[in-house]
Order: C-alpha cells, then structure tokens, then sequence
C-alpha cells in the first residue's frame, strides 16, 4: 500500500432516522478508531440527494447527523468532521472517477438494483453512479481504512478496482492506496425487526422495522416487543439459531449491546421463553440507546455549535483534498 499513514474515512447519509443498524454496523467503530488513527467523518448529503430529498428536512437532517456523530463520541478536535458538499472536490474527483470506472462493473452492485427496484429507469443516474461518488471520497483523501456496515463492502470493493485502474491507466504506480474495509466481525449487519432477511433500514417505510437513536424508552420497549420472531422454542444451539433469521437478529443485537458472546446469550437463555429475551434486551437498548437519542435532541437545540463543528471540518477537510486534487489535475492532463 502506498504511503505509510493511515487514513480513516467513512460516511453517513442524512437521510433521517438514525438507527440501530448505522450505530453498531458502522459509528460505533468510527469512535474507537477516532482513538487510534487519523479520522475524517462525513455527512454525505450529496449521496443522500440520489433519491429525492425535501430541501428543509435534507438541511435539518444534515445537523441531526452530525448531531448523532457527536452523541455517539466523536471529538471534533481529534476527527475532521464536515457534509460532503461542503468540499467541492468530492463532485470534481467522482466526475474523474465516472470517467475510470466501467459500466460493467456498476451494473453488478446489488444496492442500485434493491433502491431502484422493479423499475430501473426511473431511478436517478445520481443512484446508478453513487458508488463512484463513494470511491471519489474515499481517494479524495488517500484514506487507508474505511469503516462500513457489510452491506457496503461491494462498493468498497469497486472503490479498490478504481484505485487500482486509476494507477495503472496513468501508470501512476500506487498513486492512491488501495483502501482496506474495516467491518465489523461480530456483528456486521443489523437486519430488519419485521423481517430478519433485510437489513435494517433508514428508508424502511414501517417504523416497526428499526430501532431509532432518537426513539423514547415506550418506543422501544414496544417495538422490541412487537419484533417478528418465529413461533420454536428458544434455540438450542449456534447451527439451530443461523437458520432462523429473526431469532438470530435479535440474539446478535443483544449479544453485542451486552458485550457478551453468543455463546452466552444462548447458554442464559435455553429453555426459557423468547418474551424473555426480549424484556432484557429492551432494558439494555434503553439503557444504551436513549442517552445517545437526549444527547442528539440537545445538541439540535444549539445549531450555531453544530455550524461551527462543520465549518471548521470543512476547512480541514478542503484543505488535503486540494493538496491531493492538485496532483490528481496534474496526472489526468487537466490544467
Ligand atoms: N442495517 C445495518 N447494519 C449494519 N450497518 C449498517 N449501516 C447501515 N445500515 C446498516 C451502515 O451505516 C453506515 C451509514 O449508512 P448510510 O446511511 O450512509 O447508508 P445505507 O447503508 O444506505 O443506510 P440505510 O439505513 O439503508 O439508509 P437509506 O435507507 O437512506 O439507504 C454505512 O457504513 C452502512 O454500512
């Protein structure tokens, strides 16, 4: 790998609801490796403008990421922490990048082909080419590392194919490192509560199917109860637990609220009713997710503090991504 620091980088969509899923999949890596590497987080909101946003709620829940960054233990003295379109090399660097990566190559990712659904054509070309605009804000930086939820270890994937293409295209021999994905091993996806074989999801349209970090202790003791499971006993075992998707979403939820394995979660409960589980879980979700939900209601109060984080992560942000474009303009043979 090119160049010897390691360079964290990541993102989140301002697309509302912030839940479960975003939190353990993906921000609560970001904070631990906040103490270990360099680190810039980003509100993508130009990722979240592929399908359609009203422009009020886009701006207000541009703050309530970045709100939910802070909450969940980003320092914006140690992260560089800004919303992409505050950097204008982000779109410059994807337009280069439209330019390297293949249409074969982006007609294989699954996410287009689950957002867009059955009718391809009208979904927007932003969605068709968001994994490009991804790979441009991963290399805009030269980051190394990328924090991500499994369900994007495809487009992280395709973001080393074009790193790879753009060096050996401009025979610039290991010009942007080849970033490696950092997912999460235990638990690396969160799936629906409605329906255990899909992720969940800040889109979903029932409430029931996420936990949100906003949500009130009723709202998820209700919806924990609520949570699909499958009429069997409580599992006996790991291999009898993997082939029942709703019981297996559950236990891994709260195996790793609890910080305790599998293992454990299956051995504590053998034998006793699945209502059971779902009692301690909600109090562990309670008591881990509601302070993180007051603490974004608060930081929303003061929006002039959310502004200042994000102006000074913008002038930090622009400022590598300038020194970085600057080579990139040159080895492209643009002026
Ligand atoms: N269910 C999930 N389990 C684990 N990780 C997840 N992530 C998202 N959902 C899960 C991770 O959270 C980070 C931010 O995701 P995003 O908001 O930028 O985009 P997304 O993956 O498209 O998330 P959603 O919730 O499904 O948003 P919508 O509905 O707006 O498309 C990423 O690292 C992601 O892996």
């Amino acid at each position: 790998m090119a160049g010897k620091n390691k360079l964290v980088f990541s993102g989140v969509q301002p697309t509302g609801n912030l839940h479960l899923g975003n939190y353990l999949g993906a921000m609560k890596n970001f904070v631990s490796l906040q103490k270990k590497m360099e680190c810039i987080y980003c509100v993508v909101d130009l990722h979240a403008i592929t399908t359609h946003q009203d422009p009020k709620i886009l701006k207000e829940n541009i703050f309530e990421t970045t709100a939910g960054f802070l909450a969940s233990g980003l320092n914006p003295e140690k992260s560089i922490i800004f919303n992409q379109s505050s950097v204008s090399g982000h779109a410059e660097l994807a337009w280069i990048m439209n330019c390297v990566a293949r249409v074969g190559w982006l007609n294989r990712m699954t996410q287009f082909k689950d957002k867009a659904g059955a009718d391809k054509e009208k979904a927007s070309v932003g969605l068709y080419i968001y994994p490009n605009l991804m790979a441009a804000d991963i290399l805009l930086y030269k980051a190394t590392h990328i924090p991500v939820g499994a369900d994007q270890k495809q487009h992280l994937e395709l973001c080393r194919d074009i790193a790879q293409k753009f060096n050996n295209d401009y025979k610039a021999e290991n010009f942007f490192p080849i970033p490696e994905p950092l997912i999460q091993k235990k638990i690396s996806k969160i799936m629906s509560l409605r329906d255990g074989t899909k992720k969940m999801s800040k889109s979903d349209e029932s409430e029931y199917s996420r936990i949100d970090l906003k949500d009130s202790s009723e709202d998820i003791t209700k919806k924990i109860k609520k949570a699909k499971t499958d009429s069997a006993p409580f599992p006996e075992n790991e291999e009898e637990l993997n082939k029942r998707p709703e019981a297996l979403n559950l236990v891994n939820i709260y195996s790793e609220i609890t910080n305790s394995s599998v293992e454990k979660v299956l051995n504590d409960f053998r034998g006793k009713d699945f209502s059971k589980l779902k009692k301690n879980l909600s109090d562990a979700l309670v008591a881990s997710i509601c302070p993180l939900g007051k603490e974004i209601k608060k930081l929303m109060q003061d929006k002039g503090f959310l502004t200042s984080v994000l102006k000074k992560g913008k002038e930090n942000a622009n400022k590598k991504a300038e020194e970085n474009l600057k080579k990139i303009r040159e080895i492209v043979g643009l002026l």
